[in-house]
């Protein structure tokens, strides 16, 4: 599976933080990176999402960057040549739980919204992409119908209501379900929460089907383009920008995780 990682700029830690993590970031920047199989839906991001029991940690991507990613990612970064150091070499600098990170604001990289906070989500995955997702609703059902129940238990989830505040943002449209295929479909398949993964899987099957067979875009550069089109180029345009890097998921893991 070829993701491309997304880098999102960490503009202030979350109340959770560990008391000493500026200490261990010293003067670099931090930046949260998300995979995506879904990179000309950039502009649509209204957040992000971590599993809060997950291990993350901050790597030494370069000289000045640090990224918040899982060591299953990092070490597979560093064997595909991504970090400034010699081949399958990666360096921690400190570690954190999910929970530690909600609550962060970032700026998402091509996002509309500039200022948005990383939220929990309950099926992160940590054997697949970075372990960090970025949050487009209007066109993930996964991540549609979680920002909407954080809105409804918010106290639950241990959240504040203003950091899931964000309403999904159209980035494309498509003869089936409009500009906004992920509240349509969640609607439409009446699915209740994030917790019905059967319903999901098949409202994302729908979503990621028609979306790239007939959606065009609505937004950005490649507006008035075919989703088809408009998706490497986007990719291509995030790299030159150095907010992306081309990430690949090891063969044998793309098998186990197919479940
Ligand atoms: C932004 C995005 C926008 C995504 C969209 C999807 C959609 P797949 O096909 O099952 O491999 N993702 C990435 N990493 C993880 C993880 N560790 N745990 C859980 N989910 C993860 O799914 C790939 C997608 O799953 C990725 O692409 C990412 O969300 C999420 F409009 O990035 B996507 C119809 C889907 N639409």
């Amino acid at each position: 599976q070829e993701y491309t990682a997304v880098k999102s700029k960490l503009l202030e830690w979350g109340p959770n933080a560990p008391k000493d993590i500026q200490q261990a970031v010293g003067g670099k920047t931090v930046y949260l990176v998300a995979g995506t199989l879904r990179p000309e839906t950039m502009y649509g991001q209204t957040n992000m999402f971590v599993g809060v029991n997950l291990d993350y940690g901050l790597y030494e991507a370069n000289d000045s960057e640090l990224w918040l990613i899982t060591e299953r990612a990092a070490r597979n970064m560093a064997f595909q040549g991504i970090f400034d150091k010699p081949e399958g070499e990666y360096k921690k600098v400190a570690s954190l739980k999910g929970e530690q990170v909600v609550g962060s604001k970032v700026e998402p990289a091509f996002g509309i919204v500039k200022e948005v906070y990383v939220l929990p989500m309950d099926g992160v995955l940590a054997t697949k992409g970075t372990g960090v997702v970025t949050s487009v609703p209007s066109d993930s059902p996964d991540d549609y119908r979680t920002l909407m129940d954080l809105r409804k238990k918010a106290e639950h989830y241990k959240i504040q209501p203003e950091w899931a505040a964000v309403d999904p943002i159209p980035v494309l449209s498509t003869p089936k379900y409009g500009e906004m295929s992920a509240p349509t479909l969640v609607t439409e398949l009446k699915i209740q929460s994030q917790k019905d993964t059967k319903q999901l899987a098949e409202a994302k099957e729908l979503a990621y089907k028609e979306g790239f067979y007939n959606g065009v875009m609505t937004i950005g550069d490649f507006k008035g383009l075919t989703v088809q089109e408009a998706k490497p180029k986007v990719r291509e345009q995030m790299i030159a920008a150095n907010v992306a890097v081309a990430y690949a998921e090891p063969e044998s893991e793309v098998i186990s995780r197919s479940a």
